[in-house]
């Protein structure tokens, strides 16, 4: 069989662009996210082109992550490529009047989400001595800005985190790749305020922001350079834009 790669949050956005740049390069999926009608939709759609399986857990839950990546079968055990694409913003607001519950989704989904799926899959990535994992951090995990704090802690932890497997895992034959984009046009700005469409629609406008797909031709880069070379980081800007709150508009 083709190379396997795991994605979660693989029914939206970045993860979903993956998802199809991968099956264009005849890469094996196991599509995970919690919609589990959406997931069934993306196998028949992706079926076509390379075999597909679904796992349905949210990654904040640590039972159903190890659950969910031990019921995989014999012949989809060995992944070779994990995106560790999960994740969003809840909130945004100065830290005196943050939300304690939105602090908690972030922190559990940005941080301790991308732990327990990597701790479910490292293991035989390290009997077998070879592997990529890609993890999904942000301009904001470099640069934190104002009403953000514990988004841009959430990915400064995701950038910590993709230095520290690369110390570890480099000596077992693992690459670790971290992606870091800028705005990109998402649902991430509908999450972030809570489903105000008028307000996250202006977050894109007078701009050209950057494209799901755009991110998912950058991780698709990094997982097909000779085994000779780790791709070890990617920052992505829209072309308008100069540092996470700095966008020129027209
Ligand atoms: C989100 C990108 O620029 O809004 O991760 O911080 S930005």
């Amino acid at each position: 069989m083709s190379r396997i790669a795991l994605i979660t949050g693989a029914t939206s956005g970045i993860g979903k662009a993956t998802a199809e740049a991968f099956a264009n390069s005849e890469i094996n999926l196991i599509l995970c996210g919690r919609r589990q009608e959406v997931l069934g939709e993306l196998k028949t759609y992706f079926s076509s082109k390379v075999k597909v399986i679904t796992l349905t857990f949210d990654v904040r839950n640590k039972e159903s992550v190890f659950l969910a990546i031990a019921s995989l079968p014999e012949e989809w055990k060995n992944i070779d490529i994990l995106v560790n694409n999960a994740g969003n913003a809840h909130g945004f607001s100065p830290i005196q009047d943050g939300d304690v519950d939105d602090w908690d989704a972030m922190i559990d989904g940005n941080v301790q989400g991308l732990l327990y799926v990597s701790k479910a899959v490292i293991p035989q990535m390290v009997e077998r001595q070879t592997g990529h994992i890609v993890n999904l951090s942000s301009v904001a995990g470099k640069q934190t800005y104002a009403n953000g704090a514990v988004y841009c802690a959430s990915k400064a932890a995701v950038e910590a985190l993709s230095e520290g497997m690369r110390y570890d895992l480099t000596a077992h034959g693992i690459k670790i790749t971290n992606i870091a984009p800028g705005a990109v046009e998402t649902d991430f700005s509908l999450v972030r305020f809570k489903g105000d469409a008028e307000r996250a629609k202006k977050v894109y406008e007078g701009f050209e922001p950057i494209q799901p797909e755009d991110v998912a031709d950058a991780i698709l880069y990094s997982i097909n350079t000779p085994a000779r070379v780790t791709i070890a980081d990617i920052v992505l800007y829209a072309k308008a834009q100069a540092a996470p709150t700095v966008i020129y508009r027209k």
